[in-house]
């Protein structure tokens, strides 16, 4: 609660994309209400626009957006809070997952309805759709249809509700609690507050009335008391007024037949929304149940422009372009002024210029803001109409220390089998000293993990792998380790080593006593002592198991989506079946709570191992040459233990680039460790063909030109034109997007991609300069730096002005961030909305840390700096 407020004052200094002529609105709002005249509010609904059924298939006016199942439930994660009908109001996306749910707060890993069909009647403006629960055979009907100055939603059943249902089966819409935070509802004309922090009544049930979890999973932890907690609802009744004093976030609802029932979904997972819901009445056919829905609509609303550039700044040499993104019903201004701060703390215009029309990229119309002329280092900031933005600086030195925060603070905090401290704060205990148990056969995980038949390793199913409670960092937001993004790191931080010569020490780091100090010079490199803390979990898993394994990580659902302190997701004790559950002899445990290796053979990781491996051979060899040593033998047996299947290298690259661009990783970290010319020879043999296939992303292209410096001068000659047509894929992006950089945005937002984007292009402005200009790599940083869609904001934590401060790193419920964490940005939701939301830090997909994307970005801060430098 302390950190939600604390956090609240925080937020409340970052400009928001507030529309100053509804503020004016709802000043006359409230002039109104004190004159007692109430019923002029609501007659002001009068002038505000019906819904239309747009081109795209979803209703609009301006101002409100609904959606109706333009987003499906993928069932990767059950319920993402990502689909079903929902509400854009006033250009914020509030309202998800209306749908016929199984429970009043469906939690993440509830059973979600699969969409059987849907229809668009473009005569009668309705969409409609069937939706099935296959585990109890349950069909139903959902059409919305504009009324009024809202829309009519329909549940429809040919049969009526299964006995199992009775009670349980509702329909629900959500709505995301920080859009109605210190904010008001009125229940068939009785008052409430909608709660900052979860505390409404629950009840305890049998386990046999639950509805069952996905795939038979549970999220709740009963200590074998055969129970499930059910929240009660905070009000009841037949209308629903939402945030009446707020006109942007306004919403009312009406049950036509039964009750409205308001719940906190949070009272059993912190990512719970405020839910809606009506429950569907038993032994009934036909129209079972009718909600009118009616978000306010302010008339004539605009969304306010949104000048997105970099919070970091730019250096002096290289271009300075804002984007400035506009409602599509808004006009362009001509022109947008760039002003320095001078040191008497004045505004000085340097520069006035015409704004260029680049055009509509999804839902808005883009502008461009050109002032790369201005190159005086010092304090600036843009105005366009009557909005200016925060400051940002214009200085040789601007991306010194933006890296800093990533390895200073970021990295230590996910390391793994420590305690890290931090000045007066523990951020966590040393966990996971149970670690690990050989996964079961035949078991299907709720995090994408899965054991196949076998478990091609020589243990037993649940027998403890023994080496595996060193090294490695926490993957992301949750607490597992997963091999192939720390090869990522691994590779990205011996180039960081190698290439840059970082020598930066900040954090003391004992392996003997499990301790990390944030702040604390210890007279060693970081980086090399966290490729050391990388090295000691895969080059363990080599020798302990024989090969690297997809994973490691918690076997229950219950403990998995942990928050907190690390050292609690297990009881660090370490399995043993000869005592009960939650017995304990001081030194092991009868609870099965240990981690799981998934220790499936997969010969692409084999190979990224084996390079990684070989690639920490080089700096842990004047650092731990005993680690160095393992980690060089580990590289080699993985190779000779793949190449051997491949008949002695001569077999033809197959299909899957994914497995040819491993083995490529390989041969060419092997080759530059050990100079034998059968990894290089090999190196070359997959290289062209691949090449001659795609130069696109992040695939040969990149080691090619990794591999320029260790080649002779053929090699460059030959690599030219495939640089040349590389340019030409890469200058479409700027056709395609205002911003000039490839914008992924589905499932996972896409700053991975772009950081990478940036580190090919650096390679190649460092081989290539003719070709490929700095300014490849400097739009891509710009872009993680604040020049995107929805939002300005840094990308990346306490890097630049403003940044993340809300995010979904492991301490997400606290709302707040983990310094130089670096998130995944912006998610498409379908048909046409961009979102990265700052308010809400529970989409994964938007705002979730992972280790190796913030090791590339370290590598790509280091790489401008170089460059900037010349
Ligand atoms: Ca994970
Ligand atoms: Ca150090
Ligand atoms: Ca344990």
């Amino acid at each position: 609660m302390k950190s939600e407020i604390e956090n609240n004052y925080v937020s409340s200094r970052v400009p928001r994309q507030k529309n100053k002529s509804q503020a004016a609105i709802f000043k006359q709002f409230s002039v109104i209400i004190i004159t007692g005249a109430l019923l002029i509010l609501f007659s002001n609904n009068s002038f505000s626009q019906k819904l239309q059924l747009n081109d795209l298939g979803y209703f609009e006016t301006p101002g409100v957006n609904i959606f109706v199942y333009s987003n499906q439930y993928t069932g990767m994660f059950n319920d993402e809070k990502n689909a079903g009908i929902e509400i854009i109001h006033h250009g914020v996306r509030t309202s998800t997952g209306g749908a016929v749910r199984l429970q009043n707060t469906p939690e993440q890993w509830d059973l979600v309805p699969t969409v059987i069909d849907r229809k668009i009647d473009k005569a009668t403006s309705t969409i409609s759709l069937g939706l099935r629960y296959n585990d109890y055979d349950f069909d139903s009907r959902i059409s919305v249809t504009p009324k009024d100055n809202g829309v009519l939603i329909t549940v429809i059943l040919d049969k009526p509700l299964p006995e199992k249902l009775v009670g349980r089966a509702g329909f629900n819409l959500e709505f995301i609690p920080s859009s109605y935070f210190r904010k008001t509802y009125m229940v068939d004309g009785k008052p409430g507050e909608f709660p900052l922090y979860p505390s409404g009544s629950t009840k305890m049930e049998p386990l046999n009335n639950k509805i069952l979890q996905y795939a038979g999973h549970t999220t709740f932890d009963d200590r074998g008391r055969k129970e499930f907690i059910v929240p009660g609802p905070l009000a009841k009744g037949k209308t629903l007024l939402m945030a009446p004093e707020d006109p942007e976030q306004f919403v009312k609802i009406q049950a036509l037949d039964g009750d409205l029932m308001l719940f906190d979904g949070r009272e059993l997972a912190q990512n719970g929304w405020f839910i809606v819901r009506s429950i569907l009445p038993s032994k009934k056919t036909g129209t079972v149940l009718q909600w009118y829905l009616e978000p306010n609509a302010i008339p004539n609303w605009k969304r306010v422009p949104v000048i997105e550039f970099s919070q970091v700044g730019y250096h002096p040499s290289q271009e300075k372009v804002a984007v400035i993104e506009l409602d599509k019903n808004d006009t362009p201004l001509k022109k947008a002024s760039l002003f320095q701060v001078t040191p008497e703390g004045k505004f000085v215009e340097k520069l006035s210029s015409d704004v260029e029309q680049w055009g509509k990229y999804f839902r808005y119309n883009y502008l461009k803001f050109d002032f790369t002329s201005v190159k005086d280092p010092g304090i600036y900031f843009i105005r366009y109409g009557d909005q200016s933005t925060s400051t940002f600086i214009i200085d040789p030195k601007v991306y010194k220390e933006i890296w800093y925060p990533t390895m200073d603070v970021w990295f230590p905090v996910q390391m793994d089998h420590m305690m890290v401290n931090e000045a007066y704060r523990v951020w966590h205990g040393a966990p996971f000293l149970d670690d690990a148990l050989q996964a079961p056969v035949n078991h299907q995980h709720f995090d994408g993990y899965k054991m196949g038949p076998t478990t091609d390793t020589k243990y037993k199913d649940y027998e403890r792998i023994p080496g595996l409670n060193i090294g490695g960092w926490f993957d992301a937001g949750d607490f597992d380790i997963q091999t192939l993004s720390h090869v990522v790191v691994l590779l990205n931080f011996v180039d960081t080593w190698e290439k840059f010569k970082v020598d930066r020490d900040e954090t003391f780091i004992d392996q003997s006593t499990r301790y990390v100090d944030i702040h604390r010079p210890d007279g060693k490199p970081d980086i090399l002592q966290q490729i050391e803390q990388g090295a000691l979990n895969v080059v363990a898993q080599v020798e302990n198991i024989g090969h690297p394994v997809r994973g490691i990580v918690v076997p229950n659902l219950h403990q998995y989506h942990h928050l907190g302190d690390a050292v609690n997701e297990t009881d660090n004790l370490t399995y043993n079946p000869n005592l009960k559950p939650y017995e304990t002899d001081g030194k092991s445990s009868g609870t099965l709570d240990d981690r799981f290796v998934f220790t499936n053979r997969i010969p692409s990781l084999d190979y990224y191992t084996a390079g990684a491996l070989a690639a920490a051979y080089r700096p842990l060899s004047s650092f731990n040459i005993d680690l160095a040593d393992r980690c060089l033998a580990a590289s080699r047996k993985l190779w000779d233990e793949n190449s051997n299947k491949l008949q002695n290298n001569t077999d033809a690259p197959g299909d899957d680039m994914f497995v040819v661009n491993a083995e490529m990783t390989a041969a060419f970290q092997l080759f530059v460790t050990t100079k034998e010319e059968k990894y290089s020879g090999r190196f070359l043999y997959l290289l062209w063909p691949l090449l001659d296939k795609s130069v696109a992303g992040r695939g040969g292209l990149f080691l090619a030109l990794q591999a320029v410096p260790y080649m002779d001068n053929d090699f460059k000659t030959k690599l030219r034109s495939y640089v040349v047509k590389y340019k030409e894929t890469i200058d479409k992006f700027g056709k395609e997007n205002p911003y000039g950089v490839p914008i992924t945005s589905r499932g996972w937002g896409g700053n991975n991609e772009v950081i990478n984007f940036a580190i090919t292009n650096y390679y190649a402005f460092k081989a290539f300069p003719d070709i490929i200009r700095p300014e490849y790599v400097y739009k891509g940083l710009n872009y993680i730096f604040g020049c995107h869609p929805y939002s300005n904001i840094s990308f990346v934590s306490a890097v630049g002005t403003h940044s993340k401060e809300i995010a979904y790193g492991n301490n997400r419920a606290d709302f707040t961030f983990i310094a130089g964490g670096v998130v995944p940005g912006l998610l498409l939701f379908q048909p046409d909305f961009l979102e990265n939301k700052e308010d809400w830090p529970f989409f994964w997909g938007e705002n979730e840390y992972v280790i190796d994307i913030c090791a590339a970005y370290v590598f790509l801060s280091n790489a401008v700096n170089e460059m900037g430098s010349k």
